[in-house]
């Protein structure tokens, strides 16, 4: 007797996912619980378990194919030992039967951690907004929205659907450039060779988020630099206790532990701008998104609450984010609520960038290399550490003065930390 084992649901409103590994062969033989398969969807890579045991005798999926909940996987040729509890956990159908559900009636049993880090993955939409995607054709997930709380609305997926259908030509050509077989063995176009790399699910979402804050927003970088002279010497005083404590001691800490109270100063930096009512949205909360280079692509976690934790909280809780995020162990709740985000590149190099504000939020500060810089004192020229920054701001909500005003009395407050503790 031959069963098939189907993809189980992966979570709710997770529609596909992308077969990165077949960690079998035909011929193999299969032990219940056994991880047959890896698959990637947004912001996850899981294995999948199987829950028969047998001989595996075809396998359906190939690696680099879109699956989605109920295709068939493999098929098991049952060994007798593993007839008598599988009847829960897969459909039996006979293989060469054509009249089986496109859907299995009971759902294939999951790993347990992937069932609840994925099922938190999941984007908020009411079935009737998905049953609308469904019928667009269209991923949930990536259905950009304005909602601070991330809820997906019926507008929103009509809106992308309608932007899709504009850039048809483009995003079609780049379909078949990464799913046709056939282009994905092809090295050469009429110029010369070439080399086909597929885009990734965090990649591809990023991507789509990007363009639609790039296209929707009115972007505006203000740059600006702030002397941290005494903050690195005071950084640097403290690292080998901070680092005994658990926290490597960067200057993106204290930049971040410096926002909250010069967001009271400037609360539109701090807030998303809705069009429908024509009003802005005040947060009087402080949750910060970091920017973080992964070897998948960029993400971003929010640290939240940034106003109630020190200097310490933060760096340890940055560092742990940051290794999530490259590790791919994000829920999607890890990535939202945010109100303003910090994007530091200086670890690299550079010194300015043009960042893109990551909507709802109003505003994004780029920071690059800080380095040593004559700086003129009314008399001499003294060696200063300069710390450059980039604030790119909705020109909607915050307006140039503002904005030059913002990022001056960050400055000052990298320079003079004691101020803000005066109140000025
Ligand atoms: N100027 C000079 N040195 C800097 C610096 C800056 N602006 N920022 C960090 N550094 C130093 C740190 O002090 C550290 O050196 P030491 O070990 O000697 O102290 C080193 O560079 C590495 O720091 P880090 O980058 O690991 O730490 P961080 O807390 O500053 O940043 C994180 C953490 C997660 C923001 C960072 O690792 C990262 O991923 N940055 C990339 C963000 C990104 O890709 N943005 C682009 C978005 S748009 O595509």
């Amino acid at each position: 007797m031959t069963t098939e084992f189907r993809l189980p649901e992966l979570g709710e409103n997770v529609a596909t996912g992308a077969v990165t590994k077949i960690l079998v062969a035909v011929g193999d033989a299969v032990a219940s619980g056994q991880n047959v398969l890896e698959i990637e969807t947004d912001k996850a890579v899981a294995e999948i378990p199987c829950p028969l045991s047998g001989k595996i005798v075809e396998i359906r999926v190939r690696e680099g194919q879109k699956i989605s909940p109920g295709e068939v996987i493999l098929v098991v040729e049952e060994s007798a030992a593993s007839g008598e509890d599988k009847s829960a956990e897969v459909e039996k159908v006979a293989v060469e039967s054509d009249t089986a559900d496109a859907v299995p009636r009971k759902k294939a049993k999951i790993a347990e951690p992937l069932t609840e880090k994925m099922r938190r993955d999941v984007a908020r939409a009411a079935p009737s907004v998905r049953q609308l995607a469904r019928e667009h054709g269209i991923v949930l997930e990536e259905v950009p929205t304005a909602d601070p709380t991330g809820k997906i609305t019926a507008q929103d997926v009509l809106k992308y659907a309608a932007a899709r259908k504009e850039n048809a030509p483009l995003s079609e050509s780049a379909d078949e450039t990464v799913t046709a077989d056939s282009n994905l063995r092809q090295d050469s176009d009429k110029w010369g060779k070439v080399t086909i790399e597929p885009m990734n699910a965090v990649r591809s979402k990023a991507a789509a988020h990007l363009t639609h804050c790039w296209t929707t927003i009115p972007h505006v970088t203000h740059f600006d630099k702030a002397d941290i002279t005494e903050l690195d010497k005071f950084r640097k005083h403290y690292a080998r206790q901070a680092e005994a404590a658990g926290a490597h001691l960067t200057v993106t800490a204290f930049l971040i532990k410096l926002l909250p109270d010069v967001f009271k100063r400037f609360p539109r930096m701090n807030a998303t701008v809705d069009m429908d009512r024509q009003l802005f949205v005040l947060k009087q909360y402080c949750n910060i998104g970091v920017a973080v280079d992964t070897p998948n692509g960029l993400i971003v976690p929010v640290i939240r609450h940034v106003d109630k934790k020190n200097v310490m909280n933060i760096a340890i809780e940055m560092a742990d984010s940051a290794s999530r995020a490259r590790e791919r162990k994000l829920a999607l709740e890890d990535m939202q609520g945010g109100g303003f985000t910090v994007s530091n590149l200086g670890g690299m190099g550079g010194y300015a960038f043009t960042p893109i504000i990551n909507a709802p939020e109003t505003a994004i500060l780029g920071v690059s290399r800080a380095g040593m810089e004559p700086v003129y004192n009314g008399k001499d020229f003294e060696p200063r550490l300069m710390l450059p920054l980039s604030l790119s701001y909705d020109h909607r909500c915050i307006d140039g003065a503002d904005a030059a005003r913002f990022l001056r009395y960050l400055c000052e407050s990298l320079e003079h930390p004691w101020r803000l503790t005066l109140g000025l």
